[in-house]
């Protein structure tokens, strides 16, 4: 199925006029004078970045739709931001890399495939609808990756860990899916089929 179908409705999701707020660590304090977006781990050399580095860009605009693993969807949002690809990329990553493992000022981690990461349309905003993030939606940056559900979208991103092998991250600790693509509907791991099936709510 083609991941550009944004006509299409991915499987089980139903679209809400708004987005539901999460923040399941609380919403941490940011102090966007000591920030500093760092790539690290396996890579040739660590890039560390202040906010104002990543405002001046150049920023690409990614307008697509937004989903949530529990079930609901946002149309047509649209997110400015840094390539995740020019990051890496600046970052130069060691042969053998294939995930990426996003962390949070608030202790929040999820990791992603490289391929999903280096994808043209993997931005780390730091714009939503016209206005700089607010608080709640991540100030100052999250990673957005149109393809994986939203929880890949790690709000307060402070750290991008180039990884050779796979990790968990929080929600992956407590069984939600490795990837994550919504077209292919992967939601939970695969271990307890049984997961796959149950009720999703929200
Ligand atoms: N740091 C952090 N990032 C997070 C979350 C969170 O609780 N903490 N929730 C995730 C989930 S499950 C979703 S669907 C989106 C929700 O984004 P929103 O709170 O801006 O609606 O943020 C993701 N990123
Ligand atoms: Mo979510």
């Amino acid at each position: 199925m083609p991941e550009e179908a944004q006509k299409e409705v991915p499987p089980g999701q139903r679209y809400v006029k708004r987005f539901i707020y999460y923040a399941c660590l609380g919403v941490p304090d940011v102090d966007v004078q000591g920030y500093r977006l760092r790539v690290f781990g396996n890579v040739g050399r660590e890039v560390s970045l202040p906010y104002e580095k990543l405002l001046s860009g150049p920023l690409s605009t990614v307008e697509k739709d937004f989903h949530c693993v529990t079930g609901w969807s946002v149309a047509g949002t649209r997110w400015e931001g840094v390539r995740l690809g020019e990051l890496i990329g600046e970052a130069a990553p060691l042969p053998g890399s294939e995930w990426v493992m996003f962390h949070s000022l608030d202790g929040y981690t999820t990791p992603v495939p490289l391929r999903d990461a280096l994808a043209p349309d993997s931005i780390v905003a730091v714009r939503l609808n016209g206005a700089p993030l607010s608080r709640e939606m991540g100030y100052p940056a999250r990673p957005i990756i149109p393809a994986l559900y939203g929880w890949k979208s790690a709000k307060w991103l402070a750290g991008v860990e180039v990884l050779e092998g796979y990790r968990d991250g929080f929600w992956e600790e407590r069984g939600y899916n490795e990837v994550g693509n919504v077209w292919k509907e992967e939601r939970f791991k695969e271990w307890g089929g049984h997961l796959r099936r149950s009720p999703i709510s929200g």
